[in-house]
């Protein structure tokens, strides 16, 4: 089939709403044509959303760079007698907290490193300490990877783990830690922590117990095409049985201070490629989302003609990918965030993390 007839067939498939294959993906992944697949996931985005996209006002807080996991791919962990090594006492997070509430977030986006001494109780109390300071404050916290960690330190079941937080006043859990589901990465990247199944089997715990999520894929590291299409259609189909993920985030390698320095850094070409191979094969997912402070704002804006929906966030203080290099700035401001997507052609509305839409900026 020549390939200008086989990205016809994909236009009739989505015209029709049927299902992408996994040679779809495969061949959509690899095709050339760029703006031809950016315009179709742009017209599915519109499909989906029309002219909005959507941003939160949140703040990141990082509990402790101190992990027993050391994936090799990431930059942040460190060993407890390590310098720059850290850990927040609930005084310093609510400290911290105060000052994100400060600035207008309306969510507290808190994640953490596998420590291998701090007890479950700590994380619990984290919680806690948040919900009854900060009462109408969205807590989104700890990755399925963290989750599944709390329950081998506890000897508590998945269930047994997520109630506890959600009764402390955990009300989302963010979707870091998926990294790529292939057995065969994971084992060389990060053989120490959740595997891609369990990490699956978390989520699946989650969205039964009535937390919504995120979920990401980290690519441009050692994954092949095939494995990053079987990481899409994995998410898509646990989405077909719970409904729970609200949106999924693409995240590009950043391989300064890793362990795989080597690996070079994606091009605009493949973040863009990517961004509308996500928006098409994942049918079921309202949102995706372009994350800035790994594509770069430029790259982030151009996501949102290539089927991004959702330019995340008004993030202060990252510290995970600028201990990878990220050379942007660690925060935005909402006054910054408006122009960009006004001048992509749509309207700016600030949604709250459950996606209601708090105010449309017209
Ligand atoms: O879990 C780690 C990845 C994730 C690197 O749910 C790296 O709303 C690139 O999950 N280069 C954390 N990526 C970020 C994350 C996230 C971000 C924004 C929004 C949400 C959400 C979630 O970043 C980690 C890991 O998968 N990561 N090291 C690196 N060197």
């Amino acid at each position: 089939m020549s390939s200008g007839q086989f990205l016809k067939d994909i236009q009739g498939k989505i015209a029709n709403q049927e299902r992408l294959s996994r040679e779809d993906g495969l061949a959509l992944m690899c095709h050339p044509d760029l703006l031809s697949i950016g315009k179709l996931a742009r017209q599915v985005k519109i499909q989906k959303t029309g002219k909005q996209v959507f941003f939160n006002l949140n703040f990141h807080i990082n509990l402790t760079n101190v992990c027993a996991s050391r994936c090799k791919f990431c930059a942040f962990g460190r060993d407890q007698a390590d310098e720059g090594s850290y850990t927040m006492t609930l005084e310093e997070v609510l400290k911290e907290a105060e000052y994100g509430v400060a600035t207008g977030a309306t969510e507290l986006h808190i994640v953490s490193a596998l420590h291998p001494a701090l007890p479950f109780d700590y994380y619990v109390e984290i919680i806690q300490g948040c919900r009854d300071k900060f009462p109408s404050v969205h807590l989104k916290a700890f990755t399925a990877v963290e989750i599944d960690y709390f329950s081998r330190i506890s000897g508590l079941s998945l269930s047994q783990v997520l109630t506890r937080l959600k009764e402390a006043g955990l009300g989302s859990l963010p979707g870091g830690g998926a990294e790529v589901f292939s057995s065969r990465v994971r084992s060389q990247l990060c053989p120490n922590k959740a595997t891609g199944e369990r990490w699956l089997e978390v989520m699946r715990t989650a969205h039964g117990l009535g937390l919504k999520s995120n979920s990401t894929m980290l690519y441009g590291q050692i994954e092949t095409v095939e494995e990053r299409i079987d990481h899409l259609l994995t998410l898509r189909q646990l989405q077909d049985e719970t409904g729970g993920f609200q949106s999924f985030i693409p995240l590009p390698f950043h391989p300064e201070n890793t362990q795989i320095p080597h690996l070079k850094r994606t091009t605009a070409y493949e973040d863009l490629k990517v961004m509308a191979v996500s928006r098409l094969l994942l049918d079921n997912f309202d949102h995706i989302k372009a994350y800035w402070i790994m594509l770069g704002i430029p790259v982030a804006q151009l996501s949102l003609a290539f089927g991004a929906d959702d330019l995340d966030g008004t993030v202060v203080q990252e510290k995970i990918t600028h201990a990878a290099g990220a050379r942007t700035a660690e925060g935005i401001t909402q006054k910054e965030l408006l122009p960009l997507i006004r001048e992509a052609g749509y309207i700016p509305v600030e949604r709250d993390t459950l996606y209601n839409t708090l105010k449309v900026y017209a």
